[in-house]
């Protein structure tokens, strides 16, 4: 994976030192194969929106960390006609730790609004985090927090703010079924509650109430709520 990558970037810096912008519509076969092998773990990141390869498409890279090598590379879609028309940018994929692969990729819909970002934090080549948004802003995120490629936890927004977040602790859900055992509510982006089912059967069965209130009220840490929710 790595060396492949490697080797798509030289052939980037050969072409694109002859011929320009022709040179990286060459390689947007590559490039979209290859954020679609990133996001293969996840889900979606076979949109096309990252192709250079389509009608009215433009494809640009950018050295911005000064080696010489492409991290950030964008694709363009023309929308409009003759003196209307104009280019928005609808994906944008960066690398962020210089290794030469993609670790960050962003949609953007065709009035140039986030869709979806997935990004690869630890750089291990698969993407451990989602963000889906609706008319521009955040509205749930998903994540895999122990990196073993399936998504354990999906936090929801409402207006940019974080309401509740559930989490697959025993790592139970399936492709297509996602099974939840913790329950989290956020007050003011903080966790106020928690709700844990233990024995499975998707009920909590066990809540805890915010540290802070449990400190106030002098209760034991491990005795929690009996909040009926
Ligand atoms: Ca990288
Ligand atoms: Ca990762
Ligand atoms: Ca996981
Ligand atoms: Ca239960």
């Amino acid at each position: 994976m790595m060396v492949s990558t490697r080797i798509a970037v030289l052939v980037v810096l050969a072409c694109g030192c002859a011929s320009g912008k022709a040179s990286l519509k060459l390689n947007t076969g590559k490039d979209s194969a290859k954020a679609k092998a990133l996001g293969g773990s996840t889900q979606g990141s076979s949109d096309a929106r990252c192709r250079g390869d389509l009608p009215n498409r433009e494809v640009s890279e950018y050295d911005t960390s000064g080696d010489n090598l492409p991290d950030v590379r964008k694709v363009f879609q023309r929308v409009g006609d003759g003196t209307a028309s104009r280019l928005i940018m609808i994906c944008r994929e960066s690398d962020v730790n210089g290794d030469g692969r993609m670790d960050v990729v962003r949609y953007y819909d065709d009035e140039g609004r986030s869709l979806r970002e997935e990004a690869d934090r630890n750089f291990d080549g698969k993407m451990d985090l989602v963000t889906v948004y609706q008319n521009g802003q955040v509205v749930r995120q998903e994540l895999d927090e122990n990196h073993d490629g399936k998504i354990d936890t999906k936090i929801f927004f409402d207006q940019g703010v974080p309401q509740r977040a559930e989490r697959d602790l025993k790592g139970r859900s399936t492709a297509t079924q996602w099974r939840p055992d913790r329950w989290e509510y956020f007050e003011a982006g903080h966790l106020v509650r928690m709700g844990t089912d233990l024995d499975g059967d998707g009920r909590v069965d066990h809540w805890d109430r915010d540290a802070a209130v449990k400190r106030a009220e002098g209760t034991a840490a491990a005795s929690g709520g009996s909040d009926a929710g």
